[in-house]
């Protein structure tokens, strides 16, 4: 243990996950590690639900990075141990909570999070709770397979507890950048300039008196399941990879593209396989969530380097990462998520944003989170931050859903997470849609055009032709324009 924890004065804080449990309140606020699910707590969380068992009115707010697994998310949601969730999650027990109004769920850009943490928006951080793969001579902490929002409910919290967790090697050690930006009105540049750039330390610095108890744990993150590549996400992948190709050749994209951020779910592994496969070589990777298939990627030379938040890895994934941990140590960086997703950063190094749209509008606004516009299914995680602030900014999905029940290009989206002046492409197995410069009316037609299921096509052509009579920028007929929705809650189906 002494490797573990190697501040002398701080060994004095080992205790059980229960002692440390007991110090978590009802009504506080707890800021946890963790991101897309990995390094997040568990023997703490676990000790909680046991030791409030009986206590019917317990209720306290979680705040985490970004998802964090069933042993976090789905344990209180079952328990109904939330009052408040922010800023992200994916777990099933915590979205049917959350869409029954049991808890309330806030659903925030994550670079807007840690720093609106900071500016105090979110109330008081009672305790953080934190995994960590080592804490320093100084009291500093190293945390393990993610970053999130650690360091800021570090800095805010009153009281910390650190998880100091045995199955992640201390190999970690060193792969971490943590910086914190000043706040306004004294905020400067971030210093990274180069995506590859190191700006801050190896660990969280927090003032180590407030670290009240640190329990050790072997506990494992939950394994995570990885979406199959279907026909439809290849042959997304290969209109993209097409449109890359054609970019690079008129001069608007460089040989080596520009850092590439990817989303999660089955589109965005493919899009990743078919870059893979594409003669695209040493690119940069500047993104959140760190995949099994980015290590491939960096494998055979076509990622050069790649920056996230976390190390999201299936075993296999996590075994070939630490077998091979002196190579991957040198092309691997993981940031705090204020950093990841940072507009001022990802701006300055003109990122590719491609993100899955849940549906798209014929005018290009998009609904990542809601079904039917009121069901929420993740969030909008970091898509936000890097589709607004990218160099171009691009969005996937099948043309249909639920065996074309559904169509995923409809006449208004009945959620709105992006806009319409924030989104240059469209893409579905369909085609490509460039809307770069085009009129809302011509945005429309290249939509249906090209991105809009056959099955779908000429009933959006009716609907923008109907609209077009009134002579509008933005043609809408109001009453029909989510009537294709309320059909499919009527009668599941949209035609
Ligand atoms: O339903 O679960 O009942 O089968 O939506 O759809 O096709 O499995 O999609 O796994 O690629 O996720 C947008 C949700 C896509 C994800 C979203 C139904 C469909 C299925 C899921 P079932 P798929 P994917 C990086 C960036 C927001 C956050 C983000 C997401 C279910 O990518 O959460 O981008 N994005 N973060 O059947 C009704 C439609 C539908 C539909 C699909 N038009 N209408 N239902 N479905 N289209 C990560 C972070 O920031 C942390």
């Amino acid at each position: 243990m002494e490797e573990r924890v190697k501040c002398k004065s701080l060994r004095s804080k080992i205790t059980s996950a229960k002692e440390a449990a007991g110090m978590i309140k009802n009504g506080m606020t707890l800021g946890t590690s963790g991101f897309t699910p990995t390094g997040y707590p568990k023997a703490v969380p676990e000790a909680l639900v046991k030791m409030v068992e009986k206590e019917e009115d317990f209720k306290i707010n979680l705040y985490t990075g970004a998802s964090v697994g069933q042993s976090l998310d789905g344990l209180f949601a079952e328990a109904g141990i939330i009052s408040k969730r922010m800023p992200y999650q994916t777990n099933n027990s915590m979205r049917k909570a959350l869409n029954s109004c049991d808890v309330h769920y806030a659903d925030i850009h994550l670079s807007h999070f840690s720093q609106q943490v900071r500016y105090g928006f979110y109330g008081k951080i009672d305790v953080a709770l934190v995994e960590a793969a080592q804490i320093t001579e100084e009291g500093y902490i190293v945390p393990t397979t993610s970053i999130g929002a650690s360091p800021v409910f570090c800095s805010e919290a009153e009281h910390i507890i650190v998880e100091i967790n045995t199955k992640k090697p201390l190999g970690l050690c060193g792969i971490h950048d943590i910086y914190q930006p000043e706040d306004p009105p004294n905020r400067q540049p971030i210093p990274l300039v180069n995506p590859v750039d190191r700006i801050g330390k190896p660990y969280i610095e927090v003032d180590p008196s407030k670290i009240k108890a640190i329990v050790i744990t072997d506990l494992e993150d939950d394994p995570i399941g990885f979406a199959p590549v279907d026909e439809n996400s290849r042959q997304i992948a290969k209109n993209l990879i097409d449109f890359f190709e054609k970019e690079v050749e008129v001069g608007r994209l460089p040989e080596k593209l520009l850092p590439l951020q990817s989303g999660v779910g089955s589109v965005a592994n493919a899009v990743l396989k078919g870059i893979s496969d594409s003669r695209f070589k040493d690119l940069i990777f500047y993104s959140e969530v760190i995949q099994d298939n980015v290590l491939d990627l960096l494998d055979e030379g076509t990622f050069k380097f790649a920056s996230g938040t976390s190390l999201t890895l299936s075993p296999e994934g996590f075994e070939r990462f630490y077998q091979k941990f002196d190579e991957y140590r040198s092309k691997i960086l993981l940031r705090p998520m204020e950093i990841s997703n940072n507009p001022e950063v990802i701006r300055r190094i003109g990122s590719i944003a491609m993100n899955t749209a849940i549906e798209a509008d014929i005018f290009g606004n998009v609904n990542s989170t809601h079904i039917m516009g009121s069901k929420m299914m993740n969030g909008i995680g970091g898509s936000g931050d890097f589709t607004r602030a990218s160099y171009l900014s691009i969005f996937t999905t099948p043309s249909i859903a639920k065996d074309g029940d559904i169509s995923s290009i409809v006449p208004m989206v009945s959620h709105v997470d992006h806009t319409e002046h924030d989104v240059n492409i469209i893409v579905t197995e369909q085609g490509l849609a460039d809307l770069r410069g085009l009129s809302p009316v011509q945005r429309a037609e290249a939509i249906i055009e090209n991105c809009a299921h056959p099955d779908y096509q000429k009933p959006l052509e009716e609907y923008l032709n109907k609209a077009k009579a009134g002579s509008c920028h933005t043609p809408h007929t109001l009453g029909d324009s989510l009537s294709w929705h309320e059909k499919f809650v009527q009668t599941k189906k949209m035609r």
